[in-house]
């Protein structure tokens, strides 16, 4: 097996719209021939050491294809999918590209619209089903405002509330196993988007009738485009529990969602990571939300889908050498000084564990005063990324 491809424990995917991107942008239009997803599960087939292809209802069938249409669709999808050893993890309903939708889908004010959005993700679900989806995701791009003028913010909270639940017992009474995973964007294209972090979303999630069976879908461009540190973000959902799916890119912050391939901006922030996952045991789909440079035919197209591949199994391979390496570790010990008998303090709280902490002397100029090797174990950790270690 080559150097750096993916083992059965990596489930990397694509979705049908990330290598099938036409390359339009709101500048200009395709640079690439649309290819049909029995095209698209070729061109994965050919990449080698991918798990799955996902896709949005419409990605695969047309909003307006016929019953008769539809048929053909799905049953040639499903043969080029087994013809190219496929499968199809994730499923989710586009809800933000129609005219419809303009104002929102799930939190529009117009209930006749919220209705329509919960008709359309039903049938959704129901092709994702057939598919043999277990993951169902939820991004809603056109959940927010431009202005707030229009509506109460805690109305769409409660018209999101109220569609999950519906959905999830639309999914318990089809015994679909579907979990959902939330995924959260600040802005683009609404102004603001409702539920703007992963931080938002697992306190969402805990006012839902059925929270067990919704996570997060966390992606790394969202939360760069908010400045915030993406791998904190994923911890979190870890921490939680709540760490059901991961849409993995790449972005330069204060930019337009660039979905870049992965990790082709920040290669540190995506070697922490990586680390994080691998060091949590981590074995969900490890999803590319990401499309090619628009300056790219076909061709380019698979060597972006190879350099996300390679450039996560390459930091796998330097989170282990990370984890192994003697000197990093040490500086590591260094810095976190662990205490049994005053972390059994915090974890317990009694009478005893009040007065014991009350009476302990600290030297807190001592304390203050230590030397923390932070920029040493940092410039390790990035010699060992630049390679010279
Ligand atoms: C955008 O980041 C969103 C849509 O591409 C899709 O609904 C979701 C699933 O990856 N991510
Ligand atoms: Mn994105
Ligand atoms: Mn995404």
């Amino acid at each position: 097996m080559a150097k750096y491809s993916p083992t059965k424990n990596e489930k990397f995917t694509f979705g049908l719209w990330t290598v099938g991107n036409v390359g339009r942008d709101p500048f200009g239009g395709p640079v690439r021939p649309q290819l049909t997803p029995v095209q698209i599960a070729k061109l994965l087939g050919s990449v080698g050491g991918v798990h799955g292809i996902n896709f949005h209802d419409n990605d695969l069938v047309p909003i307006d294809a016929t019953p008769a249409e539809k048929a053909k669709i799905v049953k040639d999808f499903k043969k080029a999918l087994a013809d190219n050893g496929l499968c199809v993890p994730m499923a989710t309903t586009n809800l933000f590209g129609d005219p419809i939708f303009k104002d929102g889908a799930f939190t529009s004010g117009d209930a006749r619209v919220r209705a329509y959005a919960l008709q359309k993700t039903m049938a959704a679900m129901d092709l994702g089903a057939e598919f043999g989806a277990k993951t169902y995701v939820f991004w809603g791009g056109r959940e927010g405002a431009e202005t707030d003028a229009g509506k109460d913010p805690t109305e769409g909270l409660k018209h999101f509330r109220d569609a999950l639940n519906f959905l999830c017992q639309y999914s318990m009474q089809n015994n679909y196993g579907f979990r959902f995973a939330l995924e959260a964007k600040p802005n683009e294209p609404r102004g603001h988007i409702y539920l703007a972090t992963t931080g938002n979303m697992l306190g969402f999630i805990e006012t839902l009738d059925y929270p067990e069976m919704v996570g997060v879908n966390p992606e790394v461009a969202h939360e760069a485009i908010a400045g915030l540190n993406f791998t904190h973000h994923v911890a979190q959902a870890i921490d939680a529990g709540k760490l059901f799916h991961i849409d993995l890119n790449d972005q330069v912050p204060g930019r337009y969602d660039q979905d870049f391939r992965f990790g082709a901006a920040d290669i540190k922030q995506a070697f922490f990571l990586v680390k994080l996952l691998n060091d949590h045991g981590y074995n969900g789909s490890l999803h590319f939300d990401a499309h090619a440079y628009r300056s790219e035919d076909y061709e380019g197209v698979k060597d972006f889908a190879r350099g996300c591949i390679r450039s996560y199994m390459i930091l796998k391979e330097k989170a282990a050498r990370w984890n192994a390496d003697k000197e990093i570790q040490a500086l590591r010990a260094e810095i976190n000084v662990a205490d049994a008998k005053l972390d059994k303090l915090f974890s317990n709280f009694s009478d005893d564990a009040v007065k014991t902490l009350k009476a302990i002397k600290f030297d807190r100029p001592k304390l203050g005063a230590r030397g923390l090797p932070y920029e040493k174990l940092d410039q390790l950790t990035m010699e060992l990324l630049m390679g010279i270690r």
